[in-house]
């Protein structure tokens, strides 16, 4: 398996700077040469560029809206380049808008997908029932086709269309949850583990009823989009909201080591980063070396240890 970086330095989907470091310091942390050290081809496509909107006023309450649309359609464009040269695409943001063109520009090379969205925040609100007005808490409703007439059209939104059925969608780690969320979940029958539920099944149970699930009937690539504030503000505190009671370390990399072995990750988002909301830099470290170890057990590294597929001993 090889691995397709793209670093998208976004922050307008949220109020909070420094999210756009994220890329840079998880690269910093050392991803590429562990990844090649741990027999994974990796191509680095660099930061993205985004164009500078000047004129941004917010749409129905949300804020910059055209910002995001244009920069997730760069975005798509991008995975899509990424997919198309084969490799498993990894876009490392950036704020949890980006989720809209990167799932997006996944689904436009390869088709239907399964979506495991990883987050302390189910991001399905729409511009209409957002309390805060920001685009990284509304991802999930552009791209579902159920919501697709709950969502107005939105300046700089046309390049794309919902892509994503309820049906293919699975959460995990869910512990603050606005009503209107958490109705659009109950409606359309979205497949929710909660922290609570986690708690009742243990992390094995979960990840198993996930794949049973997603795998059922036909095996759809799968888009993993892990929110940072997933894991617990103890071990990854430098992130925009942070939530008490998030998943531990080991629950985190169990996730990802399992979905490595599906064979069927075909791309993963790691978002919400933000080196800036450390209080130190022991916290800083701590958020960034989670993220990297997520993303290198998503490319097949076990805790019980790894060797080369041609090692000799000597
Ligand atoms: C809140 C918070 N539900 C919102 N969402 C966050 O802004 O819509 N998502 N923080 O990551
Ligand atoms: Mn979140
Ligand atoms: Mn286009
Ligand atoms: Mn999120």
């Amino acid at each position: 398996r090889s691995a397709g970086i793209i670093g998208a330095p976004f922050s307008k989907g949220q109020h909070r700077g420094g999210v756009e470091t994220g890329p840079d310091r998880i690269r910093a942390a050392g991803l590429l040469q562990r990844l090649q050290q741990q027999g994974c081809a990796v191509k680095d496509y660099g930061n993205l560029e985004f164009e500078e909107v000047t004129e941004d006023e917010p749409v129905r309450g949300s804020s910059r809206v055209r910002a995001v649309g244009s920069a997730n359609h760069r975005l798509s464009e991008a995975v899509q380049a990424v997919k198309k040269d084969g490799h498993t695409a990894v876009m490392l943001g950036g704020d949890h808008s980006l989720a809209i063109g990167s799932i997006h520009g996944h689904s436009a090379a390869v088709g239907p997908l399964s979506v495991l969205w990883v987050d302390a925040h189910a991001d399905v609100n729409t511009p209409l029932t957002s309390y805060t007005g920001n685009l990284h808490g509304q991802p999930m409703s552009y791209l579902l086709h159920e919501l697709r007439s709950k969502v107005p059209a939105l300046p700089n939104f046309s390049w794309m269309k919902p892509c994503v059925s309820a049906r293919d969608l699975v959460y995990i780690g869910l512990r603050d949850v606005d009503p209107a969320e958490h109705y659009i979940l109950k409606l359309l029958g979205v497949k929710v583990f909660s922290m609570s539920q986690v708690d009742h099944l243990g992390v094995a149970r979960v990840m198993e009823e996930t794949c049973d699930y997603l795998c059922s009937s036909v095996k759809k690539p799968i888009h993993l989009s892990f929110d940072i504030d997933a894991i617990d503000p103890s071990i990854t505190p430098a992130t925009g909201t942070p939530v008490v009671g998030g998943l531990t370390y080991r629950e985190g990399l169990y996730i990802t080591e399992h979905l490595s072995q599906t064979g069927l990750l075909s791309a993963v988002d790691l978002v919400e980063v933000n080196p800036l909301r450390g209080r130190t830099e022991d916290e800083v470290r701590s958020t960034v070396g989670t993220a990297v170890d997520l993303l290198l057990a998503c490319f097949g590294r076990v805790r019980e240890g790894n060797h080369p597929s041609d090692y000799h001993l000597p």
